[in-house]
């Protein structure tokens, strides 16, 4: 039966405009890139079922329901009442613009915020097929680290490291929920 899932989880996308959020979700749940997507109105989910396989071999199916938040300022009030109910999230920058990186830290507060707790967060270093990046992945790399959270580098206009992206995710998911700490 392939809608039969493990798990199920709520997931947000968030970081500042036009850094790819809606282009990476679009790209992961239905495999195409498009480069005329409207501005996000508000907020829109994706559900897409992903296959993780742990060390032991076992395999998990892990449905995700992809909350793609807008980060247009002027959404603002509006967010808190997406972020409730999530597992996980995406903070996404756009390595082409220093500004989407120095703001992470309040992306991170506002998640915070709303529901109270921390929850697993990959940090996504998108447009990497750009040839004017301006944020190394070093530096991406010691931010995710101080935050405990994996680092993923993706292009949602080639693809690259779009999958990776869930993947790690649903990783971290799944071992939080099965230690019980979810
Ligand atoms: P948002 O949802 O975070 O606001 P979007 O961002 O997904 O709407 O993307 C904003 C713009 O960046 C779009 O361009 C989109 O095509 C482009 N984009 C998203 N991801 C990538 C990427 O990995 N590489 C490149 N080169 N461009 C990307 P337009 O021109 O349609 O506004
Ligand atoms: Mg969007």
């Amino acid at each position: 039966m392939s809608s039969a899932y493990d798990f199920l989880f709520k997931i947000v996308v968030l970081g500042e405009g036009a850094v790819g959020k809606t282009a990476i979700v679009t790209r992961f749940s239905h495999g195409f890139f498009r480069t005329d997507y409207k501005t996000t109105i508000g907020s829109q989910f994706a559900v897409k079922n992903i296959e993780i396989v742990d060390d032991a071999g076992t395999r998990t199916t892990v449905k995700l329901q992809i909350w793609d938040v807008a980060g247009q300022s002027r959404f603002q009030i509006l967010r808190p009442m997406y972020y409730r109910g999530a597992s996980g999230g995406l903070l996404v920058y756009d390595v082409s613009r220093k500004r989407t990186f120095i703001v992470l830290d309040e992306w991170l507060d506002e998640l915070t915020k709303a529901i109270n707790k921390e929850i697993p967060l990959v940090l996504v270093a998108n447009k990497t097929d750009l040839p004017d990046r301006v944020v190394e992945p070093a530096e991406g790399q010691e931010y995710a680290r101080g935050k405990g959270m994996p680092y993923v580098e993706s292009s949602a206009k080639t693809g690259e490291g779009i999958v990776d992206i869930f993947e790690e995710l649903a990783k971290v998911l799944v071992s939080t929920r099965k230690k019980g700490s979810d």
